[in-house]
């Protein structure tokens, strides 16, 4: 079963290899999620304060709640663990034999205008959704190992082929279930409170909710347990309302939705006493609604590469705010999700640029489109990525591009240019302009923001490095001042430090009381 991460749910298996993991249980009313601690989502609103006693007994709840949660999934990594050994028995014992069956290369399907682009080595296909791990790596290494036996073509090609022989490294990167402790019970809270049923939590989502809370540690430590102590038990005060508006600044939320926030809570208290635990839960909406204003606006919920259809995305943004990373933990977000994916290495400034991008391409097997010349176009890489993507049927090109140029280049006007030719070589294409923002570099952020909308045409930011960083709310301000919805965010080097960005859990990472 692949969990798509861009749509938030499992794919459904195309052949009915994945049998339930607990048929026992009714989806949606056995499992209903309990109260929950945390207030619900926007799709389910929260009424009426509970009493103690009630509140009490929600917490015992979602606290059942996760340890079904826990207790299930542990079930299924037990039951992968034993499947994989039968896999590894069989497939020592029939070795040679029926390999599944994989996409044909596409060499003989290459239309002639793009044939000056193909390869010289066929980068590995993303075998069927349906195999198991080990049956794609198999099959993998059986397709890497023909692409090597055939002779190599007269006129070298610019793609790059991903992770020579080495076994897909995405098997190694899988999560892990940890223990039964403070960072599940809060990741499993956080996804009750969205609807969701005990059965639906998947370690993908459990992992990145712990890797979200523990990245924001240090943007939550300067909001929140100011804001804390300065509530008490007692209703809300003018004066309270002043400490949040200089923690709301101090992590760079900006005048803009600081004032916008506050303005909302002086007149609910204007209307009605608010005691400190209807503050933070009013707090939390004003949030939610100022991130996710951008977000309704663009029509799209959930930016997701979109089937049937070319989708090229170009990662823009200055030197060092995490382009190339952000790309790489995209690439592998998308095989994860079950989507095919190709990377031009279009920041062709820096010669290490095209290395990095190497790595990151081998560690989730999706090929590089490259031109190792040096000062090569990218535009003309973009070009050749175009072509092979066209020809193989990539549902995902993904285009890093470079953050400075040398100074006879002006680099919107580059960026223009690669816009210019995506649009022109795949006039059906759908394309994102992504700006990368370094959460730590807060408010100048946000006016590299500014400039980079007029020419680049973004569509939307990824948020990065939101560890280690005191500034995580910076968010609030690109939302609410750039205007620009906020697709991804990062929080960590790692591999699966990068997820759709979701406002409901991103205010709660934001405003953990634990
Ligand atoms: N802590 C942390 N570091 C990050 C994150 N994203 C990127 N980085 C680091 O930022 C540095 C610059 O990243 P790179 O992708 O090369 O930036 P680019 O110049 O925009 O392509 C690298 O050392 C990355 O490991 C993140 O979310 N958190
Ligand atoms: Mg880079």
């Amino acid at each position: 079963m692949v969990y798509d991460w861009f749509n938030r749910g499992s794919v459904p298996p195309e052949t009915p290899a994945d049998p339930p993991v607990d048929p026992e249980v009714q989806p949606d009313q056995a499992s209903a999620p309990p109260p929950s601690a945390l207030e619900p989502s926007i799709t389910q609103p929260a009424e009426a304060q509970a009493s103690e006693s009630q509140s009490s007994k929600s917490e015992d709840d979602s606290l059942e709640w996760a340890r079904q949660a826990y207790a299930r999934l542990k079930a299924q990594k037990a039951e992968a663990a034993e499947a994989a050994k039968t896999v590894q028995a069989d497939s020592t014992s029939e070795q040679n034999v029926a390999v599944p069956p994989v996409k044909e290369p596409p060499a003989a399907v290459v239309p002639p205008e793009a044939a000056s682009v193909e390869p010289a080595v066929v980068a590995p296909t993303p075998p069927a959704p349906a195999l198991s791990f080990l049956e794609q790596a198999a099959a993998q290494r059986d397709q890497r190992q023909q692409g090597l036996e055939q002779p190599a073509e007269p006129n070298p090609g610019p793609m790059v082929p991903a992770a020579a022989q080495a076994a897909p490294k995405i098997d190694q990167d899988e999560p892990s279930l940890g223990d039964f402790d403070d960072a599940f019970t809060w990741s499993a809270e956080v996804l009750a409170a969205q609807g969701r049923s005990a059965e639906q939590v998947t370690l993908e989502e459990i992992d990145w909710l712990g890797r979200l809370r523990q990245g924001m540690e240090k943007t939550r430590q300067g909001f929140v347990t100011g804001l804390l102590e300065n509530l008490g038990d007692d209703p809300l005060t003018p004066e309270v309302l002043d400490d949040l508006e200089s923690l709301l600044l101090r992590a760079d939320a900006g005048v803009q939705a600081t004032d916008q926030v506050l303005d909302a809570l002086r007149q609910r208290m204007n209307e009605q006493v608010v005691d400190p635990s209807e503050g933070i839960r009013f707090l939390k909406e004003q949030l939610r609604d100022l991130l996710d204003e951008p977000i309704k606006a663009s029509a799209v919920d959930v930016l997701a590469p979109q089937r049937d259809r070319l989708n090229v995305w170009l990662l823009v943004g200055v030197n060092g705010v995490g382009k190339t990373t952000t790309l790489g933990k995209l690439a592998n977000l998308a095989v994860r999700s079950g989507y095919s994916s190709l990377i031009a290495a279009a920041d062709t400034f820096r010669a290490a640029a095209v290395q990095q991008v190497q790595v990151w391409g081998d560690r989730s097997d999706v090929p590089v489109v490259a031109n190792p010349s040096a000062n090569a176009d990218p535009a003309a890489v973009v070009f050749d990525a175009i072509g092979a993507a066209r020809s193989k049927g990539t549902d995902l090109v993904l285009v890093d591009t470079a953050g400075r140029l040398q100074t006879k280049h002006n680099l919107m006007e580059e960026l223009e240019k690669i816009r210019r030719v995506v649009d022109r070589l795949a006039p059906e294409a759908h394309v994102e302009s992504l700006l990368v923002l370094d959460a730590s570099q807060g408010q100048n952020g946000l006016k590299q923001a500014m400039a980079f909308a007029r020419a680049a045409g973004l569509t939307g930011v990824v948020i990065t490095k939101l560890d280690g960083t005191a500034r995580g709310g910076v968010a609030l301000a690109v939302a609410s001042e750039a205007k620009l919805p906020i697709r991804f965010i990062g929080a960590g080097e790692g591999i699966r430090d990068l997820r759709p960005f979701n406002s409901f859990e991103f205010v709660e990472a934001l405003l953990a009381s634990r």
